[in-house]
């Protein structure tokens, strides 16, 4: 007698990351599962990486290298193993032609003696490095553009194929390393959220095409800073913080200091992240490519937005690899309303 398909749904946790990918990608006439082998490759360095923060308390990895890295901040040995880990679980797949990271200098190419795909990864390997030593979530960005500088597939990668706009990524991925370690990846359609199983080492399905609502009731900037703010900058908080029942104002403020922790609550219950530029750094702290330009990707994939103040993220050419920018990212109608300040106090000051 063979056994009756039982009432109660299959739970999403059935569902591994590997399974639901490629059942997405058969979806696409194109696809070669190439994309499928990167996100599954990506999983594999993110489990690894798991492993290794989870034993940071532990294990002699805390603490500082004695290294600076290319921004002047110490690197801590965590942030390095997460560096080569990524780049070793990647280069030898025939999946990429090249890569970038926050913790190289310039671009890093993939050895002769390995095949080269038809993707480029400008990644920050461990984002909120600065919060190790205390425990709290720290995280992996990816953002995934197609090759275009000349040779064809198999060929070189080169900087020509990292230094370009957002929009022009075909994919992005971020890990948080917290409570337990999720994976969310978006291909431009729609962003799913994974949770790792770690008595099992796989990644299961915890959210299917999220969505930024249009407006939330939470903004995260670090007003420590404000001293150094823009007057134009202050207005938007004092926006946020202002008492008024018709727009659900105040807003709560919760602010981790760590990138992914912050955006994917915001992502998750919508609200406003920012991290301005100010008299100390104009253009911000954030580097566009390896932090600004995937999560933008990631905020417009689920409906939200993301500005540099004026311009949408996604819109900005880069000028170097490491370049920053300004970053106000969330919920569609809170960021219009950063944006609306924004505008009105720059042509408030041009006109006064
Ligand atoms: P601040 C962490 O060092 C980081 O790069 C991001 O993850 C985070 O959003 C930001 O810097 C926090 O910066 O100046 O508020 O400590």
């Amino acid at each position: 007698m063979a056994q009756a398909t039982p009432s109660v749904p299959m739970p999403k946790s059935g569902i591994t990351l590997s399974r639901f990918i490629r059942e997405k990608q058969k979806g696409y006439s194109t696809a070669t599962g190439e994309f499928t082998g990167l996100i599954i490759e990506i999983g594999h360095a993110a489990r690894i990486i798991t492993r290794e923060v989870r034993k940071a308390g532990l294990v002699d990895i805390l603490g500082l290298t004695g290294k600076i890295n290319v921004q002047g901040e110490e690197v801590q040995k965590l942030d390095e193993f997460a560096h080569h880990t990524i780049v070793r679980a990647l280069d030898h797949t025939g999946l990429v032609c090249v890569m970038a990271s926050e913790e190289s200098d310039g671009v890093i190419p993939i050895p002769d003696r390995h095949p080269r795909g038809k993707y480029a990864l400008n990644f920050d390997p461990l984002d909120g490095s600065s919060n190790i030593d205390t425990n709290a979530s720290i995280g992996t960005i990816i953002g995934i553009h197609r090759k275009v500088s000349p040779g064809g597939l198999g060929s070189v990668g080169t900087r020509e194929d990292l230094l370009r706009k957002g929009s022009e990524q075909i994919g992005a991925v971020y890990i948080i390393y917290g409570s337990s370690t999720i994976l969310v990846y978006s291909d431009g359609h729609g962003v799913h959220e994974f949770t790792l199983d770690p008595s099992v080492g796989e990644f299961y399905l915890s959210q299917e095409d999220i969505r930024i609502p249009p407006r939330g009731k939470t903004y995260s900037v670090n007003e420590g800073n404000w001293a150094y703010w823009s007057d134009a900058q202050r207005r938007v908080v004092d926006y946020f913080k202002a008492e008024d029942k018709a727009s659900d104002r105040p807003y709560g403020l919760r602010y981790i200091g760590s990138l992914v922790a912050d955006f994917h609550r915001t992502l998750k219950k919508g609200g406003i992240f920012m991290y301005p530029g100010d008299r100390k750094n104009p253009q911000g702290k954030l580097r566009l490519l390896f932090e600004c330009a995937p999560l933008a990707f990631m905020a417009q994939s689920a409906g939200g937005a993301a500005i540099d103040g004026s311009t949408p993220i996604l819109g900005i050419e880069p000028a170097e690899l490491h370049h920053r920018s300004p970053l106000y990212i969330g919920s569609a109608g809170d960021v219009r309303s950063a944006e609306t300040i924004l505008t009105e106090a720059r042509a408030g000051a041009h006109v006064a």
